[in-house]
């Protein structure tokens, strides 16, 4: 459970990522100089502002009538009336720089590593028989960063540590404090838009942009210390504690971050000096604590591994990949880490990066991307165990679903509320695009709504806290189903259809041998319609309301469109049967009825079902590290562990920070997800798809190892939930199911399928409840609190 090198960071992707949700660093692990790059999740560009266009609700009986003749190219270019501004940029904070007074001469005794048992980076090292160590974690219950520097003798630590910021900042001395403010840009345009001035800021007495301050103090074991503007400086001491809080004037999506913030530096300077008023082992034991009680929820062991212990994880990627099963453990629990490490209650959700950016204009600003990367950020969050680390998802829907409300009347005259397919820090809705700059292949889709609102009845399915699901859950499904009942028109034939509407950024060959990107009615929307009305409809039934309101999604879900299968077997991703522009596309969005959601089984839908897997056949097994972690769920779906282990060995190979590849996939030296460049969905799609392929509970029974590859005979899981309100453990052996744990939290009624005929027995009670049913599926009553034993029978 640890990534391990034996030399410093030479690129952002090698450094190692701490973080509590809110404050991030990179950890690059220098001798002579230490690096850490630092984040906090609020530090974005901008402040709020209306991207509503009216120009949108008037063009769009006209793009309609364009579709309806199938004049799509005109439609396109008449689309791009409908859009907004492009949204504001997820920033870096800066950073800490510590210049060692030691020389810079230590190898071979050097290591670094990032230990996931304890979320603590470590460096260690000996210069002229003295050992240095370093400890790095950021703390959730306190706060703040802290690292720790020992030298195994007497007054060997002779440092200056600096902080510096690529936005516009300065930096003081306050007594022995160093502290940093800066100020935000009022304005950053996105990397793939190409103006004269990208980043502007304003006067800094008026401007609307928002402030920030770090500050950096130190507790010394024994010498001295004195802070000046150029550093802290420290002098012949043997143990020091550094800590880093930091904080920003954001005080609410909607709230002016200028004019009427909150006092970034009444929050740095109180963090940090309650931190300071403890011991560092004190501060540790906090931090590994908290963090423990996440992360050992689920444990997960796949067998032995023929790489050396002390093999350093990226050549071990590099040599080993997928075959080396103590590297699946690590890529799995390593998506758990990152999720425990940038989102946690009260925080932003975890962002196109995490929380972790070097980049003043990052790749599609380090923004949340609602059509694919968002979501799939949290899609382990439920099945593996860190529910509440899907919070900060939640509060980001409830902003949308405001801002949400107005840009559904604006742009559209329609009820409810709607997003689209980015948004930022200010829960921007409107579709973006530079009025008119942007594609419509991806700016022009009103789905995003249906799709979030996925995630929250998932957290209601999984979890069955009912007050949650009538007080905060529900009324904000009900308002997207209202605009998708408004969003959706006839067809002339008595069918519900979207229009304009896309397939998110794939186009299609129209007639005219053109490239276009709007048609009405692509697979994916209708996908996304049928399951919010399906969820809609049974959280209403679970909370006894709105019968009549019930009974109008039921009738609207019967007349949708049907899906279609087209002349290679396929889904059609298209309402027409189109040619794809690129049969290798990355995005898969018409399979979202397959996974994430579930209208697509192998019982309910059995043509349509094998038509989707089709449809993935010819995608084949490339992609970005997005689209391979959406892969991997896919086949598990479809119960091809084989193909679904195949596309996870595609996602470990090793790809280097200054990779030209746009599309390729894989993980850095230090694991980050590749799109390339780096975004983390790769990471939480990974460990989702682990998950998947052991583990199904999406069509009524909880299914036990759907998708086992040859490749894992022997293992063990530990922990991940099933919907219903269970968690699960599995011991296998020989590709065949030992035992499994079912532990009843909520005292449903459970259905496991174990595609083999099992006895079901209340633990501690064996022989008395034993049920030798002789199906593979069985259902069984539990109590709250309980565990229940299946195991196979023996075949007769
Ligand atoms: C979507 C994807 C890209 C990238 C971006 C952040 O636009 O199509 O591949 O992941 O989001």
């Amino acid at each position: 459970m640890k990534l391990q090198y034996d030399a410093p960071a030479r690129a952002w992707t090698e450094a190692l990522p701490i973080g509590n949700g809110r404050l991030g660093a990179m950890v690059f692990g220098g001798v002579e100089t230490e690096r850490l790059q630092l984040n906090e999740d609020t530090l974005w560009s901008g402040s709020p502002k209306d991207g509503n266009n009216p120009r949108a609700r008037e063009v769009l009986p006209e793009v309609r009538r364009l579709l309806a003749e199938e004049k799509y190219e005109q439609a396109d270019a008449l689309c791009k009336e409908m859009m907004g501004p492009y949204t504001q940029s997820y920033l870096p904070l800066g950073h800490l720089t510590i210049r060692f007074e030691h020389g810079n001469i230590a190898w071979p005794s050097y290591r670094r590593s990032l230990d996931l048992k304890e979320a603590i980076a470590r460096t260690e090292y000996r210069i002229s028989e003295a050992e240095y160590t370093r400890e790095a974690f950021v703390s959730f219950p306190d706060q703040v960063m802290v690292l720790r520097i020992e030298a195994k003798r007497p007054g060997k630590l002779n440092f200056v540590a600096k902080l510096d910021s690529p936005l516009r900042s300065l930096v003081r001395a306050e007594g022995d404090v160093l502290v940093l403010r800066g100020q935000a840009p009022e304005h950053t345009d996105p990397n793939y838009y190409h103006r004269p001035d990208p980043i502007r800021y304003g006067d800094p007495d008026t401007t609307d942009a928002m402030r920030f301050a770090g500050y950096l103090g130190a507790a010394l074991d024994d010498g001295s210390f004195s802070a000046d503007p150029d550093g802290l400086r420290v002098r012949n001491a043997t143990g020091a504690t550094l800590v880093f809080s930091a904080a920003t004037s954001f005080g609410g999506f909607d709230r002016s971050p200028g004019r009427d913030g909150a006092d970034p530096d009444a929050k740095a300077s109180a963090l940090l000096g309650a931190a300071l008023g403890k011991p560092y082992v004190e501060l540790r034991r906090r931090h590994v604590e908290d963090y423990w009680s996440l992360f050992d929820r689920v444990e997960l062991r796949l067998g032995d591994s023929a790489a050396p212990e002390e093999m350093s994880t990226d050549k071990r990627v590099q040599e080993y990949g997928a075959s080396d099963p103590k590297m699946v453990e690590l890529i799995f629990q390593y998506g758990r880490y990152l999720m425990i490490a940038s989102s946690r209650p009260g925080t932003l959700p975890a962002n196109l990066q995490g929380i972790w950016n070097e980049h003043t204009r990052a790749p599609w600003s380090s923004n949340w991307t609602l059509n694919i990367n968002a979501e799939m950020n949290y899609w382990p969050a439920e099945t593996c165990n860190l529910a509440e680390c899907h919070e900060p998802l939640f509060d980001l829907i409830a902003n949308l679903a405001r801002n949400g409300a107005e840009t559904a009347r604006v742009n559209y005259g329609a009820r409810g509320w709607t997003a689209h397919h980015n948004t930022d820090i200010w829960c921007q809705t409107a579709p973006v695009g530079a009025y008119g700059h942007g594609d419509p292949s991806w700016a022009l889709w009103p789905m995003a709504g249906a799709w979030l609102c996925q995630h929250l009845w998932e957290h209601y399915a999984f979890g069955g806290d009912k007050e949650w699901l009538r007080e905060r859950a529900y009324p904000i499904m009900k308002e997207a189903a209202l605009f998708g009942l408004d969003w959706l028109i006839e067809d002339g034939q008595g069918r519900l259809i979207t229009s304009p509407s896309t397939s998110p950024e794939h186009k299609f060959v129209a007639p005219s041998g053109a490239l276009a990107s709007v048609s009405p009615a692509a697979t994916m929307d209708l996908s996304l319609l049928w399951d919010l009305f399906t969820n809609c409809m049974e959280a209403a039934e679970t909370l006894g309301i709105d019968e009549a309101f019930r009974e109008e999604l039921a009738n609207a879900r019967k007349r949708l469109l049907p899906l279609q299968i087209g002349k290679y077997g396929q889904l059609q991703e298209w309402s027409r049967d189109f040619e794809d522009q690129d049969v290798h596309h990355r995005h898969v969005s018409h399979l979202f009825g397959v996974y994430p959601g579930r209208q697509l089984t192998a019982d309910a839908t059995p043509e349509l079902f094998a038509a989707a897997r089709r449809s993935l056949e010819r995608r084949g097994d490339g992609g970005t590290g997005w689209s391979l972690g959406w892969k991997i769920g896919l086949w598990a779906r479809f119960g091809d562990g084989n193909r679904a282990y195949r596309l996870l060995s595609n996602l470990l190979q090793l790809v280097r920070e200054n990779d030209e590849r746009y599309e390729g996939g894989g993980v850095y030296p230090n694991l980050f997800g590749a799109h390339p460049p780096f975004q983390i969905d790769g990471n939480f799609a990974a460990t989702a798809g682990i998950a998947e392929m052991l583990v199904q509970s999406h069509s009524g029974a909880i299914r036990l190892l759907p998708a086992l590859p040859d490749a894992w005979p022997d293992g063990f899981v530990r922990g991940l939930r099933a919907r219903g309100g269970f968690e699960v453990s599995i011991r296998w052996a020989g590709g065949q199911l030992v035992e499994a744990a079912i532990v009843s939290a909520s005292g449903k009624l459970c259905a496991v399928d174990a595609g083999r005929p099992v006895s079901v027995e209340p633990e501690g009670e064996e022989a008395a409840g034993v049920r030798p049913t002789g199906e593979t599926a069985v259902s069984f009553p539990t109590a709250a609190g309980r565990t229940y034993i299946v195991r196979p029978l023996a075949p007769n």
